[in-house]
């Protein structure tokens, strides 16, 4: 009572002395930041606990750099992480709030776009759970993720502005700043090279703590924010010219403004890789700095210091090390090379050509000179050791970012099983052979505390009733639940858990004009739109089903809601397309009097983690139908089999691990495999014939061609029945059969329950707890330490 009593204090100070706000008058957000601040309040002790326990003992860091951090919302995964939640909701009813209502006042940080973004964050908060000394280093963009909203089905962008309010989380620290050149020369002083940046701009430190499961350790995500070398000129200001005077900050904010700026012009290229160089300098800085505090021997560097790289976004970390070792520290090169390749290992999230990044070696050498030198260096070394060997980290003209990341590396990881093999036999097959060793597969996971404690509160409460609540730091213990699933009154509750997030998962859509029938099966897609994870094959399913279910409008049919959520590179004209699609065609299906209490298409705009953290929990088919071959890993697919949705899927990504361990009589399998696709592409007219053998596929593009849905969808038929390299045509048959396969499953509610908790009860593994345990064993060397 009396720790009730303190944190309720601890709140309503707060609100008076922090926000400077009464009772009376306090609106939500007030509520929200009184909260966040009397949670953060109680994070900092363990944060400096940590810190210096990681000093005391000379723990090797771990240095996650990573140009996303995609952590959404803090206050609840914080105050969950406290053990708080129970307390803030008495609270809270107490005053008269509903604590639910004052979290969902929190803006969703949407610092990243997607997958790799959200495994940062989830990498971040296992790391803390687990005690293993961290930094999260990105950047501090003051627009996320755009805003989607639809125009008549379209997609429209409006910027974010999750900083236009206080930010409870974050520390400024203006005293850990660092100054980030680009472009100007490099002359050669008495043999060394000395560079001169033509222009700088400041990177400043904001620390946000992230604490790990019951408060034992917290690790800092530090985020750069760009500023001017000088603020303002008052010269200029003071000669009226006002603009003028503000254009050095405007320039240098610039670089921190915006996640991903459209890269389809060479300013945008620029900038692009601007921020790319900007974050990992400023990093690598802050590295050197805190290792140079404890150290003097600079060979110590790998043994206290491991950088792992999030793609090749900041691959500059390579030449950048390097140059600080060589230039500025006086290393040998060879030397330097190899200390820098020690301390750096990379993950690889895509086979994607398209993909993978590649820079000009003109804008290299323009805006990084001294780095271009040192990747000829980096570059002709390796070709020396390996003349009879293509491989090089340049080619037609630009720098290759993936071999430059994999030459720097001692380990490099993929992010499933079927991925990492993919990466040796394809992108990296030259470099595989040189370096046998060097590959590792890392798959990836999801943090059980958010995804499943905090999001799907009544299936983890029950779980927790049934097998105690060591599950949730230890999530294999889940296994314990398989004999439960032959209980008929466990799947009774967990089915009505189930039951109850589709209802509330209801009447949010019914408050957003798409009412939708609590009881049919809730069918979701959720993910950035792109070709290759085929949101088209699902709508062409749709339009198949619909026409059937107009046939014979009586048949024995399982009510469907199908659930899209994601958004499309402003750029990306096919994505969009699809977008526009799926939208014209859930207005004619919902609007269908014969068919709309049997099938429903829901579209909520504005996909973020927040609403991932209500879709899942109620979903009960997770669709994750990407070509086989192409979805790195996929990580919503495993909070969906976790939260007891069964998947359809093809064998792609973690597909395959899931499968493996949850069963195959638990799982809709479907489609070609990776190689049967490499077959199938080779086939001449693979798409028209696979159109002229299946007629309900046939009829469903013929309905798209001639205006069913509206007009302007011929691209997507055109690709479909054409071109079609991801093989939406060749997959449909089978997807059609799959999807039949599961209503006939779905139609068994008690069955279908008890391949749900199967599924719940046999997917712990994919806990990040455990993705991290093997990075810090393979690749970090890095141990778990408790803050004293
Ligand atoms: C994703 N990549 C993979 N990239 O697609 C997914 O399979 C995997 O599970 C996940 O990484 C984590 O390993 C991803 O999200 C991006 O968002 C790119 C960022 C750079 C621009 C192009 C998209």
């Amino acid at each position: 009572m009396s720790a009730t009593n303190g944190f309720r204090d601890d709140i309503l100070r707060h609100l008076k002395y922090s926000l400077g706000k009464d009772e009376a008058h306090a609106q939500r957000t007030d509520w929200r930041l009184a909260l966040s601040f009397a949670v953060r309040d109680r994070i900092v002790d363990p944060w400096f606990a940590s810190t210096r326990t990681a000093y005391a003992r000379q723990a090797k860091r771990v240095y996650y750099l990573s140009m996303e951090f995609l952590i959404g919302r803090l206050l609840e995964d914080a105050t969950v992480n406290l053990g708080l939640m129970d307390q803030a909701d008495a609270i809270f009813d107490e005053l008269g709030f509903d604590l639910k209502d004052v979290l969902s006042d929190e803006p969703d940080a949407a610092l990243g776009n997607g997958g790799l973004g959200r495994l940062a964050a989830c990498f971040l908060e296992s790391m803390s759970t687990i005690g293993c000394p961290a930094y999260g280093y990105g950047i501090r963009y003051e627009h996320g993720l755009f805003k989607q909203s639809f125009h008549e089905g379209r997609q429209m962008e409006a910027p974010e502005d999750w900083l236009n309010q206080i930010h409870a989380w974050e520390f400024e620290r203006p005293e850990s700043a660092f100054r980030i050149g680009f472009g100007g020369e490099v002359r050669d002083e008495h043999g060394r090279a000395v560079w001169t940046p033509s222009e700088a701009v400041i990177a400043e430190a904001y620390d946000t703590p992230i604490i790990g499961w019951q408060g034992r350790w917290a690790n800092t995500l530090r985020l750069w924010a760009a500023k001017p070398e000088n603020m303002f000129d008052l010269g200029r200001f003071n000669a009226g010219d006002f603009y003028g005077a503000a254009e050095a900050e405007a320039l240098a904010r610039t670089i921190s403004r915006v996640l991903y700026p459209d890269d389809t012009t060479d300013e945008g290229k620029r900038l692009r890789l601007k921020q790319e160089f900007f974050f990992t300098a400023a990093s690598l800085r802050d590295i050197l700095r805190r290792f140079k505090s404890e150290y003097s021997d600079l060979n110590l560097l790998p043994k206290k210091v491991a950088i792992q790289l999030n793609d090749t976004h900041p691959a500059i970390a390579g030449p950048e090390l390097v140059r600080l070792l060589h230039d500025e520290q006086n290393l040998a090169l060879e030397d330097a090379i190899a200390i820098a390749r020690n301390c750096l290992s990379y993950t690889n999230h895509t086979l994607l050509p398209e993909a993978l990044e590649r820079w000009s070696e003109g804008l290299m050498w323009d805006l990084l000179p001294r780095h271009m030198q040192l990747i000829e260096a980096i570059d002709a070394d390796h070709q020396r050791s390996h003349p009879d060997r293509k491989v090089a980290m340049r080619g037609d003209g630009d720098v290759l970012m993936g071999p430059l990341a994999f030459g720097m590396a001692h380990k490099v990881n993929g992010v499933s099983a079927l991925h990492t093999d993919l990466m040796k036999k394809t992108v990296f097959e030259e470099l595989h052979r040189l370096h046998p060793e060097r590959i590792v597969n890392q798959t990836n996971g999801v943090t059980p505390r958010r995804w499943v404690q905090a999001a799907n509160p009544r299936l983890s409460g029950l779980i927790t009733e049934a097998i105690g609540d060591a599950w949730i730091e230890d999530l294999e213990q889940l296994e314990k639940l398989v004999p439960l699933a032959d209980d008929a009154a466990f799947r009774e509750r967990f089915d009505a858990a189930k039951r109850a997030n589709k209802a509330d998962l209801a009447q949010y859509f019914s408050e957003r004009d798409m009412p939708v029938d609590p009881d049919a099966m809730f069918d979701v897609q959720i993910k950035r739109i792109h070709e290759y994870k085929r949101q088209h094959l699902n709508i062409l399913e749709t339009i198949a089903l619909w026409q059937a279910i107009r046939d014979d409008p009586q048949g024995d049919w399982v009510p469907r809601v199908k659930i899209f959520g994601g958004k499309a590179a402003p750029g990306y004209f096919f994505a969009k397309e699809i977008i526009h699609l799926i939208n014209a065609v859930a207005d004619k299906i919902n609007a269908d009097p014969d068919t709309s209490h049997l099938l429903k298409v829901a579209y909520p705009a504005n996909y973020n983690v927040t609403l991932a953290e209500r879709l899942i929990p109620a979903a009960e088919l997770s669709e994750q139908i990407s070509t086989a071959g192409k979805e790195a890993s996929g990580t919503g697919n495993m909070k969906f089999s976790l939260n007891g949705a069964l998947t359809i899927g093809t064998l792609d990504g973690a597909n395959v691990e899931i499968r493996n361990l949850v069963g195959a009589e638990n799982f809709f399998l479907f489609g070609m495999d990776a190689s049967e696709v490499v077959a199938r592409r080779a086939v001449e007219g693979h798409a028209a014939q696979a159109i002229e053998a299946d007629p309900r596929l046939a009829r469903a593009l013929d309905a798209v061609r001639s205006g069913t849905f509206g007009e302007g969808f011929e691209g997507i038929v055109d690709n479909v029945s054409g071109h079609d390299y991801f093989l939406v045509a060749s997959d449909f048959t089978d997807f059609y059969r799959a999807q039949r396969d599961v209503e006939t499953a779905y139609r068994d509610r008690d069955a279908w329950i008890r391949m749900a908790v199967l599924n719940t009860a046999r997917s712990g593994w994919f806990s990040s707890d455990r993705t991290i345990r093997g990075y810090m064993d393979d690749i970090w060397h890095a141990r778990a330490i408790a803050a004293e």
